[in-house]
């Protein structure tokens, strides 16, 4: 029982197969291949056609090793669109969320709109980048894409319709536009006609597990492989990674961390309430009929982002060779709140980091290792807060913390998180997006009965790796002064 997922993420798209057998899941990395944004001027674009190769690469090497996978699904992050003109070509290439056009239009909708109609009908958090205030801007500004567009699609939805011919829309990704209203289960019009947007490039949004197709002929003929069933998995890569939590308990909390890091818990109902909109929580749409009441916290982009400046300054340093020298930085001289909108952009990340602490009279970190340990710090800090708001919100108090992602590789900062919360944490798997993305084409194969049988199946395929709380008076300390530094910051909630 093979299946192939792809996952993109920030930096990096991966093809795993998933063997599902007696001893387990058994995944494999078939290609690897980077993910890069494209600057042309000042625009920011998705390199949308390379990433369709790279995907076509990936079925050469199945069938270089024999294998034909039994269904295919694509997780990426969400927000991101394509345009699909009246020929069903993609017009343009699709802009990336950090796209800086953007900026500024999220204050002007919530002004016209006011914050508490938008959250009404969507449950989803405010966040600059949203496809409600991308589309907002490219209608606000002229774009002639918007006057030739017939279909709207979600970047995997795309690549989903490139390989098989059908323009469909997948639900989980849909609800992060801010544009779809789950209690109605449709596309909000009264948002939809405020940023004068035609309903008719909207389609019926289907449920993860859905197939939607097969694998063209022609691709079928040109590498010689059966036709592939295309399953709609949780396409947004949160939703895929929540899936692959191997949680004994129903209620859980976790935190998917990777660029970003996703902190909540899951629930059965959009939590639609003033707290949650005062605290700027969402709800994005999972697989299996759950929701995910969750926050955005900035994650390890910004230290990714301060390794690539150093990069670019030619003092490129390894990332073992970092944490190492961050670890033996002094503790707690420098925080900030990982989530002020200062942080948001690409560039100059450790001036900008630099800034925050002599704004607020701390020690300014010059070192590599100094400011990579204000960076890990900072986020530990950080989610101990949003682990309190969840827990608030949710009425839920949770015994410990299951840590999924790429993120979890940096063993200091599970152990940071570890000790900032004063509870366990549970870190594994680290591919869950993908690993989510297997579990839900097995679901809709019946070789799953539901998300409650795939993660008892991932529970007892991947290691997991328990992080208990030390140094608890220290981090106690250190979270009031986080608290009071943080205070003004400048950022949602
Ligand atoms: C994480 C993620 C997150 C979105 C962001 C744009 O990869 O999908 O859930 O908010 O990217």
């Amino acid at each position: 029982m093979s299946v192939l997922a792809y996952d993109l993420g920030a930096g990096s798209g991966r093809a795993l197969l998933g063997h599902l057998n007696d001893r387990g899941i058994e995944t494999s990395e078939i290609h690897r291949f980077k993910n890069e944004p494209v600057k042309v001027g000042e625009r920011m674009h998705w390199d949308i056609l390379r990433l369709h190769h790279e995907l076509l690469q990936g079925l050469t090497l199945v069938k270089q090793q024999g294998e034909q996978p039994e269904s295919l699904g694509i997780d990426s992050w969400g927000v991101d669109f394509g345009l699909l003109g009246s020929n069903g070509e993609l017009l343009g290439n699709p802009y990336h969320y950090r796209d800086t056009q953007f900026n500024g239009m999220m204050d002007q909708v919530r002004q016209e709109l006011s914050s508490q109609r938008i959250f009404e009908r969507t449950g989803i958090q405010f966040l600059g980048f949203n496809t409600l205030y991308q589309l907002a801007t490219l209608q606000r500004s002229g774009s002639p894409l918007l006057h030739e567009a017939e279909r709207f699609l979600m970047i995997p939805d795309l690549l989903r319709y490139f390989l098989t011919g059908e323009a469909v829309n997948e639900f989980t990704n849909a609800t992060t536009t801010q544009l779809y209203n789950p209690s109605a289960g449709q596309w909000d019009s009264e948002l939809l006609a405020h940023i004068r947007i035609s309903e008719k490039l909207f389609g019926e949004a289907v449920l993860p597990g859905t197939r939607v197709g097969q694998l063209r002929s022609s691709i079928c003929n040109d590498l010689g492989l059966s036709p592939i069933p295309v399953i709609a998995v949780a396409e947004h890569d949160t939703g895929s990674a929540v899936v692959a939590v191997p949680a004994t308990e129903r209620s859980f909390a976790y935190l998917s961390c990777g660029t970003w890091s996703l902190m909540g818990t899951e629930i059965d109902h959009p939590a639609i309430s003033s707290q949650s909109l005062a605290l700027n929580f969402t709800n994005e749409g999972g697989a299996g009929g759950t929701f995910r009441l969750l926050k955005n916290i900035m994650g390890l982009w910004i230290l990714q982002e301060s390794m690539r400046e150093w990069d670019r300054q030619g003092q490129g340093i390894s990332y073992d060779a970092l944490l190492a020298q961050a670890e033996q930085a002094p503790p707690f001289a420098s925080l900030f709140d990982p989530d002020d909108e200062l942080f948001m952009p690409a560039g100059d990340m450790t001036t900008r980091i630099r800034q925050y602490c002599r704004d607020t009279g701390q020690v300014v970190p010059e070192e590599q290792g100094a400011i990579a340990r204000a960076i890990l710090e900072s986020l530990a800090l950080k989610y101990r807060r949003v682990l309190e708001w969840t827990e608030q919100l949710s009425g839920q108090a949770f015994n410990g913390l299951h840590m999924v992602g790429g993120g979890i590789q940096n063993r200091l900062l599970c152990q940071w998180t570890a000790n900032s919360i004063g509870k366990p944490v549970w870190a594994g798997p680290a591919e869950g997006s993908a690993i989510g993305n297997m579990a839900v084409q097995w679901i809709a194969s019946g070789a799953f009965k539901d998300i409650w049988e795939a993660r008892k199946a991932i529970r007892d395929s991947f290691p997991v790796t328990a992080y208990e709380p030390q140094d608890r008076s220290i981090w106690e300390d250190a979270y009031g002064r986080f608290l009071r530094v943080t205070a003004s910051s400048n950022s949602q909630a």
